[in-house]
Parts: C-alpha cells; structure tokens; sequence
C-alpha cells in the first residue's frame, strides 16, 4: 500500500491520531461511531457531499470512487501511515487494530463478514435507493415502479433482520462491527426518510428493540453526529 499525503484542504491540526474524513450520513456514521465505541482517538473533517467536496482531486487520491468515509491512520501497522475507503474496510481495520467488535476465531469472523456483505451489498444499496425515490422524488416521476420496487425490497430486508433477531440482542452474537454497520440504515429509513409508517416498520418487533438497544448507546448517541452539517 502507497502512503498518502494528508489533503492539505482538510490539514490535521493533530497529525497524529486518524483522520476521518466523513459526513453523518449511514455509511459515514458508522466510522464515527465505530471510532466512539473503540475508545480510538481521532480528528473529524466535514466532507460535505452536497457540495461535491467527494470529488476533490485530493481526495479521489484515496477514495477513489469519491464517497465517504474515508479514513487516515497516520500510525498503521509497521508504523506505516494506511489510508482507507470503503466502511466495510474500515471496519474491519479498526476492529483489528484494536482487538475489538470483530472476533478473530477464523469461523466466527466469517460469520460477521458475511452479515457485514450482506449490509454492504443490500441495505446499503437498497435503503439508499428507496430514500431517494420515497424522500427526494416522490411525487415527481410519472412512474410508480421505482419506489414500488425499492419497497418491496426494503421490507424484505428488513424481514431478513426480523428473522434473523428472533431469540438474538445481536445480529451475530456480541454487539459488533456488523450491528454498527446496519442500525444507521434503519434509523434513516425511520427518521430521516421518515417511513416508519410507510414501511410500517413496527410490525418488525426484532428489528424495533435491536435498534433501540443499540441506538442508545453512549458511543453511539455522540458518533452519531459526528461532522453533521
Ligand atoms: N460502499 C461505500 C458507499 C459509500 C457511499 O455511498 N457514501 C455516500 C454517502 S452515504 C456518498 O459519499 N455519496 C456521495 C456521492 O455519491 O457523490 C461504503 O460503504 O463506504
């Protein structure tokens, strides 16, 4: 892995502690949180994507699909500065640099990073399409079949969980990495999309108590709000 420069647009004023550079959106979220619950110290810089700060040339360097999160660690392993994007990736290097919320019994690890690709590749992808067709184009396409379609499968999902819940606190057993990665997905399509009636998201009991539980969090309650507008 090339080591990266700090992008001097968002310099540290501490260039010794992670840089997170991020938005509190879901996916951005989920490093501050992460970052809270690790007791890792760390300095936030706001990207703001509604302003296309994503697509700073100096920021493509090291994320280079430009979305956030995106993290500076300017003391990895072998004393080596890291850079990352992706918040599985991020995730799972916090997890190990610590030692925590992510087990690391090869078979119970596969078992997380399953949940975790399954929040990458569906609800992420999934709840962020349907907030766009249910909060920001509702009523202006002539076409019902988007949000129909985003919908459907945003309660599947959240059926998925349910099961999954059922006789669980957690989505694999401790609170880990992959409940971070999820409750700020559900808490969006409730709160920010407001769809909870919509979604009629309290006929998904399991899935109701576990985002409560976790949402109340001290570590997630602060990380939450991290580099909000
Ligand atoms: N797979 C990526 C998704 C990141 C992502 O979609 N981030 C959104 C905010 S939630 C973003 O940066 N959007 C800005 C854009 O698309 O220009 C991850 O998990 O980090």
């Amino acid at each position: 892995m090339s080591e990266v420069s700090f992008p001097s647009r968002w310099a540290p004023t501490k260039p010794d502690v992670i840089q997170l550079y991020s938005m509190a959106t879901p996916n951005g979220q989920k490093i501050s949180i992460a970052l809270e619950e690790m007791g890792l110290s760390y300095e936030p810089h706001l990207i703001n994507i509604l302003e296309d700060d994503q697509q700073d040339p100096e920021y493509i360097v090291f994320s280079p699909n430009g979305k956030i999160p995106a993290i500076i660690d300017p003391i990895g392993p072998e004393g080596k500065r890291v850079a990352l994007c992706e918040s599985a990736a991020i995730l799972i290097y916090l997890a190990d640099k610590t030692g925590q919320l992510l087990p690391q019994n090869y078979l119970d690890r596969m078992e997380h990073i399953q949940w975790l690709t399954f929040q990458i590749g569906h609800i992420g992808p999934f709840f962020g399409q349907f907030g766009h067709f249910y909060k920001f184009m509702r009523g202006k396409l002539q076409d019902d079949y988007p949000l129909e379609r985003y919908t459907k499968e945003v309660k599947k999902l959240l059926g998925v969980l349910d099961k999954r819940l059922n006789g669980r606190k957690f989505i694999v057993d401790d609170y880990s990495i992959v409940d971070i990665s999820m409750v700020p997905w559900v808490n969006c399509c409730a709160e920010f999309y407001d769809a909870w009636e919509y979604l009629d998201m309290g006929s998904y009991k399991n899935v109701e108590d576990w985002r409560k539980r976790v949402s109340e969090r001290p570590a997630f309650v602060k990380g939450k709000d991290v580099c909000s507008l």
